[in-house]
């Protein structure tokens, strides 16, 4: 039996302040479920002879890594050169858990005396604790700081009212280091009966965070030594489960691997590949316990940093700047966690109707004209489209702002065409500001280099090559807003564009840094450097010394997404990087994908993560973006793509044609048939964004948020749910007409048919032809729908049709958010309709209209008076009902099938 020395219990308890007790060390690995080796300390004992005993006692899983380095092979000396611990692994593990390849269990690793810091003091503050660190040695990395405070906040959130989340911030009392610019809620009220427990140990200092009601630890830092040097902050964890989600953004299953999993967060430009930093950054992670609790963890840091996952299981979270500032989330079910998360980084924007409807892109289109030609024949063959976009082929030598006047001359009449038939316009924009004009003829430069005051400037001192020599606009001043927003104002102008898809964003250069460069220092050459693609933090982007208004690039770079697309603002905005509270401003597309069916695939998992980020108006290109697309392929992606909550079909320069029209009857009949019934269910889409904006709830939902108890659900990224009611199943290989599907325990109706499926948690296979995407309605749900049309302005003035799943006790309810579609915060500003469906037994329906919260309003409510529901399908009636009754009048109506319709 372990003892837990050193841990007091804080929160209800009081802290016994115990300031000279060096025998308390901590136990290895530390509290919880998994106890690890013994370690008992002598004066006696000669370094070496200790180091080997000691060392040999902890098992393989639990060595953290003491020479994270890439590109380094570890010798003995170089090891015990940091007092760690060295020997070599029993198996050489297999996959690629660093960029360098190296073997991932660690060769070496951290005694379980290694040096780190202790408790010193402890006072109470209005909403928390304050404790002060201290530690007596510095070690290998330089800026080692040897006095950290430790602030923690027990916080009540008024609006989700629990006592569900609380933060802890480790600062520098001697010096301010950088912060993440996201403004995140303030908290005024501690929680007096918090759902957690915190323990701390005092020598050396760790933390315990266990969910009261379970006991289950969360949070275990005293597996692992701290450290707070100014450029190398990490700590570890143990975690209570291997069910570890989100961690943006990587191509990787939804479920991640903890098997010596190193995961890297820098903004990169990079076509998705596995075990690399990709276009965003997102330090947050969802578990999920034993017996189907689940809690997050989010570090506010923008720095390059690792994420190691180890199988004990744990992880190590290392930074490379700022402070550590880190929010646990309480849940208990994996929806509140997010809910939580949201809370804190910010709501996800409510998007405008349209863009939810179809998009159609590609990158090369060559003319306007040929834009034309395709919209033209999307509305011929009658195939739903809402939005055209162009790529950079729109513009005059790809400088922003401009477009090519001759082969790109009818673009204005374009647009106008497509408002003519309510359809909208995108065009790309990417940072990189030509610098090479002719002094007087490119504006956005020339304004730039005037408003930027010198320092401050606008511009990085810096080019790239896209297109030519190019400045970036530094996003993180106010100033370039203004130039950015008259740029906009200006190119509106010309050409009325209705929303922005921003790219090359992390931001994206086709130099390392300059083309002078970079300087020589610590900042491009950091005493540790995360395992980023390329090796270097300026691989690809700006050099990380590059100055920036807030602060540097080294701090800055992870927030040029977030910081441009806040400047882009709504209505409709798609950016390629993002980073917490991205939602609040933007949508995302998974960028540069291939078009091959494991592309299809992992487009799930991405979709879901970055549900799970707050960041729901998600998608992956559609048919797939680099290399040649088959028609097979495209049509299944299509309907996999008419349920991503984004849906654009994006295809690379030179690729051929890949829009619906562009293949055999067959098959753009099925890709049709795939996007009416997208536009058929857009009343639920819709509504599901309004619970995202106003409760952070997931649009595109994992199978096991509805069934957190279902352990057969933690791994399914083959499917997944809108919302509460509907289970997609689609098909992700080639040449079937078959897929097998996971069923919760329950009742489930085919959506088509009515047909009613029981489950008691088991694989199903499923019809599947080429022309039919499976579709499921969960028992106890009704969903509103309406006749589907070219674009969703048509469709959305048709009259509902309700669609009812009976449970088993004959009860089923849904609900409908409606407003004008187009107006900014309408929520917020008591302009909408919220509708409750509700069916108590067979057929006594019963339907609530809520207006909105103010009083005598009902009037002003335009938007709901158009609202009608003109026939109904109720799945899962067992008998035929002598009568139907709608508004108290007999109404006719089928039987069929154990399904009543009218
Ligand atoms: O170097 O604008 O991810 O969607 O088509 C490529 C051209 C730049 C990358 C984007 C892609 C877009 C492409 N862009």
């Amino acid at each position: 039996m372990l003892v837990l020395c050193g841990a007091w219990l804080l929160g209800a308890v009081l802290w016994l302040h115990t300031p000279n007790q060096q025998e308390h060390k901590p136990p290895l690995p530390g509290p919880g479920q998994t106890p690890g080796p013994k370690v008992q300390t002598s004066a006696n004992d000669t370094a070496a002879s200790f180091r080997t005993e000691t060392c040999s006692l902890i098992p393989e899983a639990w060595r953290f890594d003491c020479y994270p380095e890439r590109g380094v092979v570890v010798t003995r000396e170089l090891c015990e050169a940091r007092n760690c611990c060295f020997i070599p692994a029993s198996t050489a593990f297999s996959s690629a858990s660093r960029p360098s390849g190296k073997n991932g269990i660690p060769w070496c690793f951290y005694p379980s005396e290694f040096p780190s810091y202790s408790l010193v003091s402890l006072n109470d503050t209005l909403l928390g604790q304050k404790a002060t660190l201290m530690k007596e040695v510095k070690t290998y990395y330089p800026g080692d700081i040897l006095t950290i405070e430790v602030e923690m906040r027990y916080e009540t959130d008024k609006r989700l009212l629990n006592h569900k989340f609380f933060s802890i911030k480790i600062t520098d009392p001697s010096s301010s280091r950088f912060e993440v610019p996201i403004s995140v809620p303030t908290v005024t009220n501690k929680t007096e009966s918090p759902d957690y427990i915190i323990e701390l140990s005092k020598q050396p200092f760790g933390l315990v965070v266990k969910r009261r009601s379970t006991g289950a630890v969360l949070l275990n830092t005293t597996v692992a030594p701290l450290f707070y040097a100014d450029q190398f902050l990490q700590f570890s964890t143990s975690l209570p489960t291997q069910f570890i989600y989100g961690l943006g953004e990587h191509r990787s299953t939804f479920l991640h691997d903890v098997h010596w999993n190193t995961l890297t967060m820098w903004a990169r430009d990079v076509p998705p590949t596995e075990q690399t930093n990709l276009y965003g950054a997102h330090p947050f992670y969802l578990a999920m316990e034993d017996g189907g609790n689940a809690h997050g963890f989010f570090l506010l840091n923008s720095n390059a940093m690792d994420v190691a996952l180890q199988p004990t299981p744990a992880l190590t979270w290392r930074t490379i700047g700022g402070i550590l500032d880190f929010y646990i989330f309480l849940g208990p079910d994996p929806g509140s966690v997010v809910q939580q998360y949201v809370d804190v980084v910010g709501y996800p924007a409510m998007p405008v109707y349209w863009a939810l409807g179809y998009h159609l892109c590609r990158w090369g289109y060559y003319t306007s004209n040929s834009t034309w030609e395709v919209v033209k024949s999307m509305r011929n063959y009658g195939i739903p489209q809402d939005v055209q976009w162009n790529d950079i082929d729109y513009m005059d030598k790809f400088m922003d702002f401009t477009y090519e006047s001759k082969k790109f001359d009818t673009l204005p009449e374009l647009v106008r065409d497509l408002h003519a038939h309510n359809q909208r316009y995108v065009m790309i924009l990417d940072p990189g500001i030509s610098s090479t004009q002719p002094e007087g003829s490119y504006w956005p430069f020339d304004e730039g280099v005037k408003r930027g005051s010198p320092g401050s400037a606008v511009w990085n001192p810096v080019d790239s090559v896209w297109p030519g020599l190019t400045a970036y606009p530094d996003f993180s001043d106010e100033v370039t807003h203004e130039w950015w927003y008259d740029n906009l104002q200006m190119f509106h102008d010309k050409v009325a564009f209705d929303g922005l898809w921003i790219d090359m964003n992390e931001p994206s250069n086709f130099l390392d840094g300059s083309t002078s460069g970079c300087p020589t220092n610590n900042l491009e050459n950091p005493p540790y450097t995360p395992g980023v693609l390329g090796g270097l933090l300026r691989a690809k982007t700006l050099c990380a010394t590059a100055q920036q208004k807030q602060s540097i690039h080294y701090n800055m770079h992870s927030l040029y997404g977030l910081m441009e697309a806040k400047a882009s603002a709504r209505p409709f905005v798609i950016s390629r990087s993002t980073f917490p509270s991205q939602g609040m401003y933007s949508g995302h597309w998974l960028g540069d994908n291939r078009s091959q069916w494991k592309d299809l695939y992992t487009s799930i998992a991405g979709m879901l993560t970055f549900n799970l980020l707050g960041i729901p108006l998600v998608g992956a290109d559609v048919c797939g973006f680099s290399e040649e697309t088959q028609e097979e392929l495209c049509v299944r992606w299509t309907q996999l793509g008419a349920f991503y909550p984004f849906t654009r079909n994006h295809n690379a320069i030179s690729m051929k044609p890949q829009d619906p029209t562009a293949f055999s009857p067959l098959a753009r009949t099925a890709m049709k048939e795939a996007l009416l019934l997208r536009y058929s269910l857009f009343p639920v889409l819709y509504t599901l964004f309004h619970h995202a904006h106003v409760h952070g709830h997931t649009v595109a939902r994992p199978i096991m948020f509805e069934f957190p108890k279902d352990v057969k659900a933690y791994g399914i990224d083959k499917q997944f749910m809108w919302g509460k009611s509907l289970l997609v199943t689609p098909v992700l290989d080639p040449g079937v007409v078959y897929v097998d599907g996971y069923f919760p325990e329950g009742l489930w109706y085919d959506y088509y048919t009515g047909d009613c499926v029981t489950s008691k948690g088991e694989e199903l296979q499923l019809n599947a032809p080429l022309d039919k995407i499976n579709l499921h309605l969960r028992e106890g749900s009704i969903i509103p729908t309406q006749a589907p049309n070219l674009t969703l302005w048509v469709s959305t003035g048709q009259p509902l049709h309700l669609v009812s799943a009976l449970s088993q006790d004959g009860s089923a309810s849904g609900d409908l958010f409606w407003d004008d579609g187009e107006t900014i915060d309408t929520y917020e500003t008591n302009q909408y309709a919220y509708i409750i469906f509700s069916i108590a037994q067979v057929l006594t329906f019963i339907y609530f209209v809520e207006y909105s919260n103010l009083p005598c309003v009902l009037s002003n409510h335009i938007e709901a008076s158009y609202i009608t529901v003109e026939s109904a399908s109720f799945y899962g009636v067992t008998e035929k009902p002598s009568r139907v009754l709608v508004n108290s009048q007999d109404a006719p109506f089928t039987y069929r099938n154990n399904q009543v319709r009218f």
